[in-house]
This record gives C-alpha cells, structure tokens and sequence, in this order.
C-alpha cells in the first residue's frame, strides 16, 4: 500500500471498529477480483464493447431482444463459474463476528456478496440470475411453459411474451422496498464503505451524499478515482480483496 493509503487505512480501521451502524455500498469493483468485469473500467468493462443505453434498457431489450439475452447468458454462464473473493468473504465474516452492526447495500447483480455468506443484503439492482416476464401477463404465462429458439429470449406459447433478466434497467425504478430500506440504514449510519463504485448511476451514488450529509464518515475503496471522492474521510486506493480484510478484521 501507498503511505497515503496505509494511513486513511489505519483511520478507517478505527472507525470501523468503533463505528454503532456500518454500512457499506459496493459495485462491480467488489467482484472484480473473482473475475466478473466491472461496467465502466476502460478495457475490460462490458461497456467498452456494448453501448449501456442498448444492452441495459427496455428499449434495447424490445429492439434487439436476441442480443441483449445473449449477453445476459453469457453473463450469467461467467457469474456461475466464479467465486466470492477475499473481499466478499470479509463482509460476510465481518457480520457472523458482529451481529446487527453492518448492513450491505449492493449495486451488484451476481449474489457474490450471498454466496460468501451475507444474507441480508440490499440489491438496488435486481438478480441476474432471476427471470421476469417483459410485459404484464395474463393468466396464460408461466415460467415453466415457455419456448425458445435459437437463442432468442423464452416466450409465452400463448400470448408470445418474453421473459427478461430480473435486473432494473435505465429509466426503471429501483424495488421500492430495497430503496427504502437502503435510505433508513444510510440515515442510522455512523461509517459509510463505499467499495468498487464508480459513483455514477443514479440513485445509489445519491446514498453516499446523504451518509455525507447526515454526518457519517466516508470511507471510499477503489484503486482509480471516483465521482464521488470529494464526500471521503478518507480514501483508500487499492483493490478491495487487498484492503477489506484488513479494515474488517
Ligand atoms: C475496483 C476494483 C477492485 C475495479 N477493487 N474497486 C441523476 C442524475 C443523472 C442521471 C440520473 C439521475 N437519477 C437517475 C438518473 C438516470 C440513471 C442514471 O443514473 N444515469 C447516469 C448513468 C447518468 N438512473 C436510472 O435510470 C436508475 N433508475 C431511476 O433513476 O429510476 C427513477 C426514474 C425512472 C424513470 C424516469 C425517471 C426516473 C436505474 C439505474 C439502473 C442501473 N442499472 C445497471 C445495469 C443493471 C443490470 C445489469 O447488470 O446488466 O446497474 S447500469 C450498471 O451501473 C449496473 C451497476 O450496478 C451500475 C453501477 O456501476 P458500478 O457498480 O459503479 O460499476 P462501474 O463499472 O461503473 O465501476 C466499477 C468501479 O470499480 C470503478 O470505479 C473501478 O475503478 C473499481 N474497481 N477493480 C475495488 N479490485
């Protein structure tokens, strides 16, 4: 570690360990090291190869329907095939050792966090490993009954509805529930983790404003700089499979 990071490390680890509510919000970033690509990181993000507005909108979705399924199988294939990382597992110890003290906010779509052993996590973004119906469906669909052709989405026998990744697209709403329940942790929070985001989608990086606001410390993890730097007590440029099992331990 630099002697900077080093440092904001030490002060992190204090308030960590002396903090009441611990929350932390991550992003790909957290998955990184287990070999899931990061969104926006330049050569191995998704997005340097797929345009975001096409392959994770509805509109994308309705326009190109055979290419955005094929980019969530192979997605989903690749999070299968993977492991939770050091990082993940640090949270998930962090709570077995301390009951009641951290809650985990994700971004993240891949259930890493629960299959290192976080049960209580808050997805803002959905399950890519779930399935939902596209439009709203009368009595004829069900899940169990669907037909698929060479690599298009499943549909409907019936009505042709198709199904699609149970993840919130642009310009969808996040789980009313999971927003909500993320704010209240946010707003009871004395220390805030912000891990492997780039703080640029809307309205999760809004929780690192008001963690700011409300007067808890800030403590952002990401190896490159973020959006979102200037709302940290301290900053820790490093990977976080490095630096989360120090801090946590
Ligand atoms: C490491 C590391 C290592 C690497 N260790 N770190 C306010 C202002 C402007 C726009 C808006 C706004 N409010 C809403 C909007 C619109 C929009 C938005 O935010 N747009 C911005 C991009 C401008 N938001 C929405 O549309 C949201 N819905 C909404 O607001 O509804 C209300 C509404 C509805 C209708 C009309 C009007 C309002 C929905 C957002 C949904 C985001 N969905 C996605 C796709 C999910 C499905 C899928 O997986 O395919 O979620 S987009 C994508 O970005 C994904 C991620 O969860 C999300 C965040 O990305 P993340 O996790 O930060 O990843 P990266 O790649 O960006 O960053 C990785 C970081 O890790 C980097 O910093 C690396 O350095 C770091 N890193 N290795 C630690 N080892």
């Amino acid at each position: 570690l630099e002697v900077e990071s080093a440092k904001s490390l030490e002060l992190a680890r204090q308030w960590v360990h002396a903090a009441q509510h611990l929350v932390v919000l991550s992003g790909a970033g957290v998955s990184a090291e287990s070999g899931v690509p990061t969104f926006r990181d330049t050569h191995t993000g998704y997005w340097a190869q797929f345009d975001p507005q096409e392959m994770a909108s509805e509109a994308g979705f309705r326009a190109h329907p055979q290419r955005v399924w094929q980019w969530y199988s192979y997605r989903r294939e690749l999070v299968a095939a993977v492991q939770p990382n050091a990082a993940h597992l640090a949270l998930a110890a962090f709570t077995k050792a301390h009951p009641g003290k951290l809650s985990v906010i994700t971004q993240n779509v891949d259930g890493l966090h629960q299959r290192a052993g976080s049960h209580d996590v808050i997805s803002l973004h959905g399950d890519v490993m779930r399935n939902q119906w596209l439009d709203a469906c009368g009595p004829c669909c069900e899940m169990a009954k669907t037909v698929a052709l060479g690599g298009q989405p499943p549909r409907c026998s019936t009505c042709g509805n198709m199904l699609r990744p149970g993840v919130v697209w642009f310009g969808e709403h996040l789980p009313v529930d999971a927003l909500a329940h993320a704010e209240a942790v946010v707003n009871a929070c004395d220390v805030m983790l912000v891990v492997g985001t780039s703080g640029v989608v809307y309205p999760a990086a809004g929780l690192v404003f008001q963690a700011h606001q409300q007067g808890a410390k800030v403590v952002i993890v990401n190896p490159q700089a973020t959006e979102l730097d200037m709302l940290a007590d301290a900053l820790l440029r490093a990977p976080a499979a490095k630096v989360l099992p120090m801090m946590l331990d």
